[in-house]
């Protein structure tokens, strides 16, 4: 008696498995038949406009980056919305101007979130329509509500405004907390030595590099002199925690063996991947395995070690067989330093590397430098290899991604430039506002007018000429990429138009 009921209920629930697996695979099918690729964003952090074989560098060299960029298509007039991180990765995720959101702006690790929970992003949208999504990676973007407890679930983050899933590093590789956070918990932590983070003084009796030079193994040039971690002075201060805090050399593996364990684990639904490189970000510490690779010292070793992550990356996808399923975006957040603030033989090791390849300024910069990045998209079999002169930015990957899965979910800023991303046009944007350090200016068409501001002409302390003047700049890209003639006084009819377009745009109440 007791056993046919076992065995009747036994299959009863093997059909209810069957009948609930038949539902399951339908579902994905119907999800896979209106074209709903998986979608990677790999995005790097300081890479430069020439830092690739595929944009013109010779000194270095980048295989996977250029088979990527060769196999599909590779953007010159490509931009980051900033010339820093946060506001950049701002627009990425939400599909709206930074200068907007006046928090947007390099944050503290100790930040809160800047990106409001019931606010439509990135994840969220692809999420509505049937994706999975994580983020390995960079975050930067801000944790918590203020006052961060580090030692419990940390709350909002990446989880709450549309990722499934992430492993984090919280700001940047230079700030604390010097850990990973996966799904709102420090990996590794040991309760018994809870770890604490603040910006404004040091724990008592922690060593700093201000205090403790002879404990460093990298010297730093401007800032990073607070709490040593793994021999590395960086800024902000933290206490405890041991056990959980990265081994900066390590570094790229963790995250490659996270994306590749994110592939492997998501690979029957359609998911999205926001892969966040911290390579060449500073401090730049390569595996052992890349160190003297470049020629270049640690920061061209980190670019060669982010290139070989992305091959790798490239072929765990092929060994998977998503390759033709799979749309790859590769971008950097801002443009390239050679000194951001650590003696690590980047400025001596140069040689005739050019970061910013034939553009003017660099990080921090309102020069094209600044915000014009390498941008490919890749899409085996699907994407027709080429080169695209459009003006594309990467606010525009919200509405451009959102007409590939079909939402109709808008963003106030993002413009939708999929057959443009797709290679099926030559149409981009007619004109954008760029920002650097919280100022604003206007590329429209083959022209870039940066209002007058104040502030240095050249940064002292990264050796970059920052675009600020006290008149109007007014220049042509076409016939002077290098941004060395300003016709603001021989072209006024040009001027004044582009004025005009900026106070529009500037003013656009959405
Ligand atoms: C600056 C840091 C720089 C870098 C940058 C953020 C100093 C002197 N400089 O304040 O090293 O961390 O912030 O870079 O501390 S970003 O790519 O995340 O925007
Ligand atoms: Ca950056």
């Amino acid at each position: 008696m007791k056993i046919t009921y076992i065995l009747k209920y036994s299959v009863v629930l093997l059909l209810m498995s069957l009948m609930a697996c038949k539902e399951d695979t339908s579902a994905k099918a119907a999800v896979k038949e209106i074209n709903k690729p998986n979608i990677v964003i790999i995005y790097a952090d300081d890479l430069g406009y020439g830092e690739l074989g595929a944009y013109g560098a010779t000194a270095l060299k980048t295989p996977n980056l250029d088979q990527l960029a060769n196999g599909g298509l590779r953007f010159t007039n490509g931009y980051a919305s900033s010339a820093t991180c946060t506001p950049s990765r701002y627009a990425l995720l939400t599909g709206v101007y930074p200068w907007r959101n006046k928090e947007a702006k390099i944050l503290p690790g100790t930040a809160p979130l800047i990106i409001d929970t019931a606010q439509t992003t990135l994840p969220k949208m692809l999420k509505k329509q049937g994706y999975t999504t994580g983020i390995v990676g960079k975050w930067h973007l801000g944790l918590g509500t203020g006052n961060v407890n580090w030692n419990t679930k940390i709350s909002p983050g990446p989880n709450e405004i549309g990722f499934d899933f992430s492993t984090i590093l919280a700001a940047t590789q230079d700030r604390v907390p010097t850990v990973y956070i996966k799904n709102g918990h420090v990996v590794n932590l040991d309760p018994n030595d809870p770890i604490e983070v603040r910006y404004d003084k040091n724990f008592e009796g922690e060593p700093t590099g201000y205090d403790s030079p002879e404990l460093l193994k990298m010297k730093w040039d401007h800032g990073h002199a607070n709490s040593i971690v793994n021999g590395i002075s960086r800024i902000g201060f933290v206490k405890g925690g041991e056990a959980a805090k990265w081994v900066d050399e390590d570094m790229a593996d963790y995250f490659f063996a996270e994306a590749k364990h994110y592939v492997k684990t998501h690979k029957e639904a359609p998911f999205f991947l926001y892969y966040a490189l911290q390579q060449p970000h500073v401090p730049r510490t390569p595996h052992p395995r890349f160190v003297g690779k470049s020629g270049m010292g640690p920061r061209g070793d980190v670019i060669v070690e982010a290139d070989w992550m992305v091959g790798e990356f490239i072929k765990t996808l092929a060994a998977e067989g998503l390759l033709e399923n799979t749309l790859i975006i590769f971008s950097s957040d801002n443009g390239p330093v050679v000194n951001d603030g650590y003696k690590d033989d980047a400025v001596e090791k140069l040689g005739n590397h050019k970061p910013a390849g034939v553009l003017r300024g660099g990080k921090y910069s309102l020069f094209d430098a600044g915000t014009r990045v390498p941008f490919i998209c890749y899409w085996k079999e699907t994407i027709a290899p080429g080169t695209s002169d459009a003006l594309v930015s990467q606010l525009d990957l919200y509405a451009s991604l959102a007409a590939l899965v079909g939402s109709d979910q808008k963003t106030r800023d993002s413009e939708n430039l999929l057959d443009v991303l797709l290679g099926k046009s030559d149409k981009g944007r007619d004109e954008i506002v760029l920002e650097a350090s919280s100022k604003t200016l206007l590329r429209k068409g083959d022209w870039v007018m940066i209002p007058p501001y104040k502030g240095p002409a050249v940064s002292t302390q990264v050796a970059i000429e920052l675009g600020n003047d006290t008149a109007y700049q007014l220049y042509n890209l076409k016939d002077d990429v290098q941004q060395k003639h300003n016709l603001a006084t021989s072209n006024t009819a040009k001027l004044e138009e582009m004025k005009q377009a900026f106070k529009r745009l500037r003013e656009d109440k959405g």
